[in-house]
C-alpha cells in the first residue's frame, strides 16, 4: 500500500507518525534518486494551498543540481546567501533619524519599524534587485535577511496563501520619495512568487505599469517621473497562489496638464514619446504634425523644446517601448496606432487652433478661427466635419423659452472650450486604455469555478505636494494623502487600541496625531471645503474671490487661515505641513465643463474610439460604503454613485468625482490585510548620498513613524481568534491527526511548545507581536516541509 498523503492525516498510523518524528529530529540525507522522485512523482500531488512547498522543493532540487552533489547535500535555505549584516529593526533603536542616516551612508536604504518598511530614496541605481536577491527573499524568515522591499512582497504573498485572504500594500511618502519605484519592485517580486505557468502573462503584468505611466506620469518641478494619477494595481491569484491576472483602478488623473503646465514642468510623457517616435518613423505628416512647428501644448513659456523633442533619443526609445507594451499586452495594431495616436495627435492639433476677436453688431465679442488649416487637421484626425467643429468652438446653444438660440463665444470662451475638449479627450482616452488593459488581463474565468481567487493590491498614488504655487490639483492630491494617512492611523493605532479594551488586554495607550479634523475640514457635508466649493460652482456669478470669502466665512478650523497680502490665497495646515493655495481657477477647474455641443459633435465622429470615449461610461458603477468612516458627522462615510454616470455631463464637478474616487479606493483597500511601505525623501535636490537630517526628521514625525515604533514595541499587532489560531498552528504541538479543542489552554500549550515569549491571551483572541506570527508561520512551513520530504523518502524506501 502506498503511504497516505499529507492530505489524509487521519490515515496515518501512529507507527508512521513516530517514524516522521524521528526523521524530524534527525536530519536526514537526500539521495539524488529521492530528488528525482520528488520531481517526477510527488510534486504533482502537491496542489492548492501547499504551493509554497512545491516552490521550496523545486528550489531544493535546483540547489542540488547546481551543486552537483554526490548525495550528501542537506536541505538548507541559506546555501547561497551572501554575507550581509543582520537586520536592523528600528523598534529597538532609540534615535531613528541618526540610525537611518548611518544606514543610508552604507547604502542600506531599507529599515523596518516593526512590520512597516521604511525606504529611503537612494537616488542612484542599487545592486539590490538582481535575481540573486529575488531568490533570497522567497519564503525566508524576515530576520534572516536585511530589510528589503522584496520581503514585503513575500510577506504579503505568504499571508495571502496561508490565511486565504486578500492583501493590500500601501505605499506612501511625499512626491519624489520613491513610491512608484517601490510599486514596480513589488510587482516584479510578486510575479516571481506567483509563478505563472504562462510566461506571457508574467510579461504582460510587468509591462502594465510602464504603459499606464507613459500616459499618466509627467515631469514636475519635484520629480521627473511624477505620477499624476492614483493607481491601485490588484494582482489576481488562484487560492494556490498562482498569478492569473491583474486589474488597475486609476484615480483622478491631472487632466489640466494636457493644456497647461506650470513653470519648469512638462506635459504627460506620452506626448513627447509619440512626437519623437513618429518623427523618427517619418510619420508626423500622417498625423498632421510637423517637426518645424512644435505643438503649443508641448511648449511652455520656460521650456523651449522644439527640436529637442524630435532629436531626443530617450523619447524615441520610450516610444518603441510603449509600442512594445501595447503589443505584448494585447492591443491590436489597428487600435493602438489608428485610434490612440490619432486621438493624441488630434489633441495636439486642436491645441494650436487660434481665435481672433471679431466685432459684431450686438456689442458681444464674437470669435473667429484664424488658422483654418489647423482646424481642418484637428477635425480630420477626430473624423468630424471642420465646419461643425468651428461652430462648436466659436458658439454655443442656449434654450430660452422653448427656443434654441445660438450665441457666439468670445475668444476667451472659445479657448476654454477648445481646452476643455483636449482635457476631456485625454482623460477619457486614459480611462479607456486602463479599461482595455483590464479586459486583456482579466483572469480566465474557466480557471477555477470553485476558486474565487485572491488578490494583492498595491497602492501608488501621487505624493504630498507643496510647490511655490499650489492650485486645485495640489489640493486634491493632498486631500488624498490626508485620507491615506488616516487609514494608516486607524490601522496602526485606533483599531489596535480598541481591541485591547474589548479584550481586557493591558497595553499602554500610545498618543498619535489624529488627522480626522483635517478630513472633516475637507469632506464634511455641507460645510466642508469640497461642499462649499461645489455650492459656489453652481452660481454662475460666483468668482474665485467669492469662493475664498466663502471659505473664510464658513470654515472654522485652526488648520485653515487666510494669509495677508496674498490675493485669492488660503492656507491649510496639513498633516505633512503648511501649504498656501491659490484659488485662481478653482471654480472653472471644479466645474470642468465639456459643452454639450462638443459632446454631440464628437459622438458623430467616424472614428470608433472617439465615439466610444464620449458615449459610454468607462468605469464601473457600484455602491461603496466605507468602514473607515463614522456615519453621519462627516462626509467620508457616505454612499455615492459614480457621478460620471449621469447623462448630464455638465453637473458633475471634479470635487464630487474626487469624493467618489476616494470612497471607491478605500472600499477596495479595507477589504485586504494591509502592509505599509513608507518612502522617505532624504533631500530636496534628488542627490545621491545626501542625507538632510532635518528633512528626514520632519517626514518621520508627520508620518507617525516615531509613534509606530513605540506601539510596535509595546503593542500586539496580531490578534487571532482562538479557533483560527488552533487550526493553523496545532501541528506545532500536537499530532497531525489529533484535533485539539480551540481553547485558551490549547493556545497556551502551542505557544509554550514554540518557546515564544511576550504573547498574551485575551477574552477571545491570542495577542501576538508582529514577529511572533512570522516565526510561527515559518515553523509550520518547515514542519510540513519535512513531513512532505519524509513521506517522499518513505515512498522511495517502500518502493
Ligand atoms: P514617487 O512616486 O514617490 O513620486 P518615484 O518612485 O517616481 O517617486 O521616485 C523618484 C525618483 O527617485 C525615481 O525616478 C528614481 O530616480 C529615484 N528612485 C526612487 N526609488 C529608487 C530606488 N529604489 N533605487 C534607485 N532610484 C530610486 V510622485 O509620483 O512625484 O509622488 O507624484
Ligand atoms: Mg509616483
Amino acid at each position: 500500500n502506498p503511504p497516505p498523503t499529507l492530505y489524509q492525516p487521519e490515515l496515518w498510523s501512529d507507527h508512521f507518525n513516530d517514524f516522521i518524528c524521528k526523521c524530524l529530529i534527525k536530519d536526514f540525507e537526500l539521495r539524488p534518486n529521492v530528488l528525482d522522485l520528488l520531481q517526477h512523482v510527488f510534486i504533482r500531488q502537491i496542489v492548492g494551498r501547499e504551493r509554497i512547498l512545491q516552490k521550496q522543493l523545486m528550489e531544493l532540487i535546483d540547489l542540488n543540481q547546481q551543486i552537483g552533489t554526490t548525495g550528501k547535500t542537506r536541505y538548507r535555505h541559506d546555501l547561497q546567501r551572501p554575507h550581509i549584516a543582520l537586520l536592523d529593526d528600528l523598534v529597538t533603536l532609540e534615535v531613528l533619524d541618526e540610525q537611518l542616516q548611518r544606514r543610508y551612508a552604507k547604502d542600506q536604504i531599507y529599515t523596518y519599524v516593526g512590520d512597516i518598511l521604511i525606504a529611503v530614496n537612494p537616488f542612484h541605481k542599487m545592486e539590490l534587485y538582481s535575481p540573486q536577491y529575488t531568490k533570497m527573499y522567497i519564503g525566508a524568515k524576515r530576520t534572516a535577511n536585511p530589510p528589503h522591499i522584496f520581503a514585503v512582497a513575500d510577506i504579503a504573498y505568504q499571508s495571502m496563501v496561508s490565511y486565504n485572504a486578500d492583501q493590500c500594500i500601501v505605499i506612501s511618502g511625499e512626491s519624489g520619495a520613491g513610491k512608484t519605484e517601490s510599486a514596480h519592485l513589488l510587482v516584479e517580486q510578486l510575479t516571481v512568487l506567483g509563478k505563472a505557468n504562462n510566461r506571457s502573462l508574467q510579461e504582460k503584468i510587468l509591462l502594465v505599469n510602464n504603459l499606464v505611466e507613459a500616459f499618466g506620469n509627467a515631469c514636475t518641478a519635484i520629480n521627473d517621473n511624477s505620477s499624476r494619477f492614483g493607481k491601485y494595481l490588484e494582482m489576481k491569484f488562484t487560492c494556490g497562489g498562482t498569478v492569473v491576472g491583474a486589474q488597475i483602478s486609476e484615480y483622478l488623473l491631472e487632466k489640466s496638464r494636457v493644456v497647461h503646465q506650470a513653470t519648469g514642468e512638462k506635459n504627460f510623457h506620452i506626448f513627447y514619446y509619440i512626437y519623437a517616435g513618429l518623427a523618427e518613423r517619418k510619420k508626423l505628416a500622417h498625423y498632421k504634425l510637423s517637426d518645424s512647428k512644435t505643438p503649443k501644448y508641448l511648449l511652455n513659456e520656460h521650456i523651449k523644446l522644439g527640436p529637442d523633442i524630435v532629436n531626443n533619443t530617450f523619447y524615441k526609445e520610450q516610444f518603441d517601448a510603449v509600442e512594445q507594451c501595447f503589443k505584448v499586452i494585447g492591443f491590436t495594431l489597428e487600435v493602438h496606432t489608428l485610434y490612440v495616436y490619432s486621438t493624441l495627435a488630434a489633441i495636439l492639433n486642436s491645441g494650436d487652433i487660434e481665435f481672433a476677436s471679431v466685432a459684431s453688431e450686438h456689442q458681444t465679442d464674437k470669435s473667429n478661427i484664424s488658422n483654418i488649416a489647423v482646424l481642418e487637421n484637428a477635425a480630420s484626425l477626430l473624423c468630424i466635419r471642420p465646419d461643425e467643429l468651428q461652430e462648436a468652438l466659436t458658439s454655443h446653444c442656449v434654450v430660452a423659452r422653448g427656443e434654441t438660440i445660438v450665441r457666439p463665444n468670445t475668444v476667451e470662451k472659445a479657448t476654454e472650450v477648445r481646452d476643455a475638449m483636449g482635457k476631456a479627450l485625454y482623460g477619457r482616452l486614459f480611462s479607456w486604455i486602463v479599461n482595455r488593459i483590464n479586459t486583456l488581463l482579466r483572469p480566465d474565468t474557466h480557471l477555477g469555478e470553485d476558486d474565487k481567487g485572491l488578490n494583492i493590491g498595491i497602492l501608488d498614488i501621487f505624493g504630498f505636494e507643496n510647490f511655490k504655487r499650489n492650485s486645485f490639483e495640489q489640493l486634491c492630491i493632498n486631500i488624498a494623502n490626508e485620507q491615506i494617512q488616516f487609514y494608516f492611523n486607524q490601522h496602526i493605532f485606533a483599531w489596535e487600541q480598541d481591541e485591547y479594551l474589548n479584550e481586557d488586554v493591558d497595553a499602554r495607550v500610545i498618543e498619535y496625531e489624529d488627522n480626522r479634523p483635517l478630513l472633516d475640514l475637507f469632506l464634511q457635508k455641507p460645510m466642508g471645503m469640497l461642499s462649499l466649493l461645489d455650492e459656489e460652482s453652481r452660481f454662475p456669478q460666483a468668482t474665485d474671490q467669492t469662493l475664498v470669502e466663502k471659505f473664510e466665512d464658513n470654515l472654522k478650523s485652526k488648520n485653515f487661515w487666510r494669509p495677508k497680502r496674498v490675493d485669492l490665497g488660503f492656507g491649510i495646515h496639513h498633516y505633512a505641513g503648511k501649504v498656501i493655495y491659490n484659488a485662481a481657477g478653482f471654480l472653472s477647474k471644479n466645474r470642468d465643463t465639456l459643452p454639450a455641443d462638443i459632446v454631440l459633435l464628437l459622438r458623430s465622429s467616424e472614428n470608433q474610439l472617439i465615439r466610444k470615449l464620449v458615449t459610454h461610461p468607462l468605469t464601473k458603477t457600484g455602491k461603496h460604503t466605507c468602514v473607515l468612516c463614522v456615519q453621519g458627522d462627516t462626509g467620508t462615510g457616505e454612499t455615492t454613485h459614480h457621478p460620471r454616470e449621469s447623462t448630464n455631463m455638465r453637473t458633475q464637478t471634479v470635487a464630487s468625482y474626487f469624493r467618489y474616487s476616494l470612497m471607491d479606493l478605500l472600499s477596495k483597500m479595507v477589504a485586504g490585510q494591509p502592509h505599509f511601505v513608507r518612502c522617505i525623501k532624504p533631500n530636496n535636490d534628488r542627490q545621491a548620498s545626501k542625507f538632510d537630517r532635518e528633512k528626514v526628521l520632519v517626514q518621520l514625525r508627520y508620518t507617525g513613524v516615531l509613534e509606530t515604533a513605540k506601539i510596535r514595541r509595546q503593542g500586539y499587532s496580531h490578534r487571532i481568534l482562538y479557533t483560527n489560531f488552533v487550526n493553523r498552528y496545532y501541528i506545532l504541538a500536537f499530532h497531525a491527526h489529533k484535533e485539539p479543542e480551540a481553547s485558551p489552554e490549547t493556545c497556551a500549550a502551542i505557544l509554550e511548545k514554540t518557546k515564544l515569549e511576550n504573547w498574551v491571551l485575551g477574552k477571545t483572541k491570542v495577542f501576538l507581536k508582529y514577529y511572533h506570527v512570522e516565526t510561527l508561520n515559518l515553523m509550520v512551513r518547515q514542519t510540513i516541509d519535512r513531513i512532505v520530504l519524509v513521506q517522499a523518502y518513505v515512498r522511495c524506501w517502500l518502493g
